[in-house]
C-alpha cells in the first residue's frame, strides 16, 4: 500500500496548524475525506441534485437512483442479504435509538432485560437506559477485567430468560479492544437473544460480513469511514425489521394516508421518514469505492503495523499507563501520563499541530472502571505514518517536560523533544 500516494488524496493533510504540519490522530472521532469523496459530493450537488423519491422529474429521479445505488453499495460492503435490510439514518447513534425505540415498543416489557457491556459508548447505553425507564425493563452489563476486556465467562450467567436483546460494540472506541463477536452471537442465539453490534469503530478498519457474523442488527456512521457526517446505517435482519413499528413518521414512510388510518411503506422506507441526506449517501458510496479500491485487508495490515509501532513507542515512555492489552488492538490507543491531566497534554499537542482526543471519549462507565476522569487517545486511519507517530512521541515528551518537570528531570528526560 502506497501511503504517500494515499496522503495525496486527502487535501486537508496539507494544513498547517499553529504553523506546524497537521498530524491527525483523531480518526475515531471522525475521518477526513479523500478527493474522490469530495468530488462525488460536488458532482452530485452540481449536476444531479434533487429530492430522492419525491418528484416526477429527471433530477429527482437521478437523486433517487443515487440514493438507491448507495444503499446497494452498502449492502455489498457489509454483505447483507438484501437492500431491504439497509436503513439510512443520521449515524450510529440514530441507528441504535431506532432499534431501542422500535424494537422496544414491540418486544420489551416491564421486568425484561437488555444486556450491554461496560465498555460501550454512551450511544449504546443511554438509549437502552431510557427504554428501561419507559418500560420498566432492566439494563444489565457484562463486566470487564483489569485490562478493560470483556469477562466473557460471565456472559452465560448474565443471559436469562428475560433477556430481550444484547447490544455490544465490535471495537472499543477507547482501548481498541476487538470483541469476540462470533462467540457472543453464538451464545446469545443459543438462548434466542438477538444481538445488536455497534460497528462504528469497525467498518473502516476491517472487512465486515453481517451474514457470517449472524448478528441481528449492525450500526455504523459514514463520517468515521471517510464519508460525510449526517449519514449512518442500520442493518437489520428482515424478520426483525418487518416485525418492528416505524420509528419516526411523516413523508416518505407511508403507503396510504387517511384521517382514520395510515398504512406504512415497505422496507426499508418504513424507517426513513422525511427527506434523507442524499449528498451524504453519495459520499458514503464514494467512500466505500475508495476503501474497496485500496482493499480492506491492506488497510487493516497497514494500520496493525502502525498500531504495533505506536504501542511499542508509547509503552517505552516513562510514567505512562496504557489501557487494554496489546494483542489485536484496533484503531484506537488510549493512555495517561503520570500526574498530568490529559486536557493539558491535548492542548500542548495541538500547539504542535497534533490532533488527539482527550477526555472521557463518551464512555464514562469505562473511565469509572479504570478509575480515571479521562485519557489521551490516538486513533489511526489509512493515511497515518510512522513519522507521525514519532511526532506524537516528541510532543508527548515535550508535554511531560513542561507539565511534570520534576518527574522528567528525575528520569533524565527533561530535554527530550
Ligand atoms: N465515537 C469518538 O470520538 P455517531 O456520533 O452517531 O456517529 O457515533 C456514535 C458512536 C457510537 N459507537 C461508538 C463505538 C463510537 O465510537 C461512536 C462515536 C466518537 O469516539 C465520537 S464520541
Amino acid at each position: 500500500m502506497d501511503v504517500t500516494a494515499i496522503r495525496r488524496d486527502f487535501p486537508i493533510l496539507n494544513r498547517q496548524i499553529h504553523g506546524q504540519p497537521l498530524v491527525y490522530l483523531d480518526n475515531a472521532a471522525t475521518t477526513h475525506k479523500p478527493r474522490p469523496v469530495l468530488e462525488a459530493m460536488m458532482a452530485f450537488c452540481r449536476d444531479s441534485y434533487g429530492n430522492a423519491h419525491r418528484g416526477a422529474h429527471t433530477l429527482s429521479d437521478e437523486a433517487g437512483a443515487a440514493y438507491e445505488d448507495a444503499r446497494e453499495r452498502v449492502r455489498r460492503f457489509i454483505h447483507a442479504a438484501a437492500a431491504r435490510e439497509i436503513v439510512f439514518t443520521r449515524g450510529t447513534t440514530e441507528s441504535i435509538n431506532l432499534v431501542a425505540d422500535s424494537f422496544g415498543r414491540r418486544f420489551v416489557e416491564a421486568g425484561d432485560e437488555i444486556l450491554v457491556t461496560t465498555m460501550e459508548h454512551h450511544s449504546n447505553i443511554v438509549p437502552w437506559q431510557v427504554l428501561g425507564e419507559r418500560t420498566g425493563a432492566v439494563l444489565k452489563s457484562v463486566p470487564l477485567d483489569d485490562d478493560g476486556h470483556l469477562q466473557l465467562d460471565q456472559l452465560e450467567g448474565l443471559i436469562t430468560e428475560r433477556t430481550r436483546l444484547m447490544a455490544v460494540t465490535c471495537v472499543s472506541n477507547v482501548t481498541g479492544v476487538v470483541n469476540d463477536l462470533g462467540h457472543i452471537v453464538r451464545l446469545a442465539h443459543e438462548r434466542n437473544v438477538p444481538v445488536l453490534v455497534d460497528g462504528a469503530q469497525a467498518v473502516q478498519h476491517m472487512p465486515v460480513d453481517v451474514q457470517a457474523l449472524d448478528c441481528d442488527f449492525f450500526a455504523f456512521s459514514g463520517h468515521k469511514m471517510y464519508a460525510d457526517t449526517g449519514i449512518g446505517i442500520l442493518y437489520g435482519k428482515e424478520k426483525w425489521l418487518e416485525a418492528m413499528p416505524p420509528y419516526q413518521t411523516g413523508g416518505g414512510m407511508i403507503d396510504r394516508v387517511r384521517f382514520d388510518h395510515t398504512s406504512f411503506a415497505e422496507l426499508p422506507y418504513k424507517f426513513e421518514a422525511g427527506t434523507g441526506n442524499v449528498v451524504a449517501a453519495v459520499s458514503l458510496a464514494a467512500a466505500i469505492d475508495y476503501l474497496e479500491g485500496i482493499g480492506l485487508d491492506k488497510i487493516a495490515a497497514h494500520e496493525q503495523q502502525l498500531m504495533a509501532y505506536a504501542t511499542v513507542r508509547i509503552t517505552a515512555l516513562d510514567g505512562v499507563r496504557l489501557y487494554g492489552r496489546d494483542e489485536g488492538r484496533c484503531g484506537a490507543l488510549s493512555f495517561n501520563l503520570e500526574n498530568i491531566h490529559p486536557f493539558d497534554v491535548g492542548a500542548i499537542l495541538d500547539e504542535l499541530g497534533i490532533a488527539v482526543r482527550t477526555g472521557a471519549h463518551c464512555a464514562e462507565p469505562l473511565m469509572d472502571h479504570f478509575g480515571v476522569a479521562g485519557m489521551i487517545r490516538a486513533s489511526l486511519a489509512v493515511y497515518n505514518t510512522p513519522a507521525e507517530i514519532d511526532r506524537l512521541l516528541d510532543g508527548l515528551q515535550r508535554a511531560r517536560a513542561m507539565l511534570a518537570p520534576d518527574l522528567s528531570v528525575r528520569r533524565g528526560a527533561y530535554n527530550a523533544g
